[in-house]
């Protein structure tokens, strides 16, 4: 366990990894820009139970008056759910600066494998990654998720990426950083919503062992950087292809001639999409984020199984 000025780590979660026991972590963006309060706390808290019931301890990470937390209260994540987007998105180069000054943050895919890391926590479960943005080719807009899942070695379980993004380019820019993106019990990368995308993964695997073979091989060669599960929404609470991308196709419309951009890209679209589609989405966002979050569960005791 990393004793880092700056951690704190609770002390379940502290005593799970001093015993060796299976912790998940889970980001704390997806609570206060991702759903609406109250939806965005009741889902928060329901996943940590998910996890519990999955023999794994949830670790909810996020930054605390300046206090990297590994493991939230049931108050704190309250306090960011209600806070909302009051709360600043704290991505890899916000880290150092609300340290410093001792601010709250809502950790994004990037800021809450940085801090897994730093605590010792190698599974994260998540609903969907920041990616290459459509249009990318001239604004450049690539999320630090790639770049983190590039460098730093957790595993993240996420149900794909939200076509809000250009997904065949997000797919190349992993390629290109190595990491490895793998289908579970699929060949395609879902998006998000729908369980197809029309783009192969590089891998299927059909088991928690499966994947925790991979991640434990990973690290035994000694490679950098993390492992990215793609776990389709479960069926019965996938959406119809041609609502969802119509809704997509006109978030990003009106992104655009808002002249949206940086760190408030992503939040506006999810708003848009969301309040387009009703609460349709809404309800399956909250479904695969508890699919995501047993598939973890089981992973990270597979893993542990495995040591
Ligand atoms: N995509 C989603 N839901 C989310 C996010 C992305 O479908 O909640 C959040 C995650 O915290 C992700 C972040 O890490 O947005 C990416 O933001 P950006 O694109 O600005 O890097
Ligand atoms: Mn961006």
């Amino acid at each position: 366990m990393n004793l880092n000025k700056y951690l704190d780590i609770s002390p379940e979660v502290a005593c799970a990894l001093r015993d060796d026991r299976p912790v998940v972590a889970l980001e704390s963006t997806i609570i206060s820009h991702g759903m609406p309060y109250p939806q965005n706390v009741e889902t928060a808290l329901k996943v940590e139970q998910i996890i519990r019931d999955n023999g794994a301890v949830p670790a909810t990470i996020a930054i605390i008056g300046g206090r990297l937390k590994a493991g939230l209260t049931p108050e704190e994540i309250e306090y960011l759910g209600k806070q909302g987007s009051a709360v600043a998105k704290a991505s890899r180069r916000d880290l150092a600066v609300l340290a410093a000054r001792g601010a709250d943050g809502a950790t994004t895919v990037t800021t809450t494998m940085i801090i897994a890391n730093m605590a010792g926590i190698q599974v994260f479960a998540t609903g969907g990654i920041g990616g290459v943005h459509r249009g990318a080719q001239t604004t450049m807009d690539i999320s630090a998720d790639l770049e983190e899942l590039a460098h730093t070695p957790v595993m993240v379980v996420c149900a794909g990426a939200k076509s809000i993004l250009d997904l065949g380019l997000t797919l190349e820019y992993l390629e290109t950083h190595g990491v490895p993106v793998i289908g579970y019990g699929t060949d395609e990368l879902p998006a998000f919503y729908t369980r197809t995308s029309g783009f192969k993964v590089d891998y299927r695997m059909d088991s928690p062992e499966e994947l925790a073979a991979a991640f434990r091989t990973a690290r035994e060669l000694n490679l950098r950087g993390g492992m990215l599960v793609t776990n389709p929404i479960p069926e019965e609470y996938s959406m119809d292809p041609a609502v969802i991308n119509k809704a997509i196709d006109e978030a990003v419309a009106q992104a655009e001639a808002q002249g949206i951009h940086g760190k408030a890209t992503t939040p506006f679209l999810l708003a848009k999409v969301k309040e387009l589609t009703g609460g349709d989405s809404l309800d399956s966002n909250i479904q695969l984020v508890f699919n995501n979050a047993r598939l973890a569960a089981r992973t990270a005791v597979a893993l542990k199984e495995q040591a």
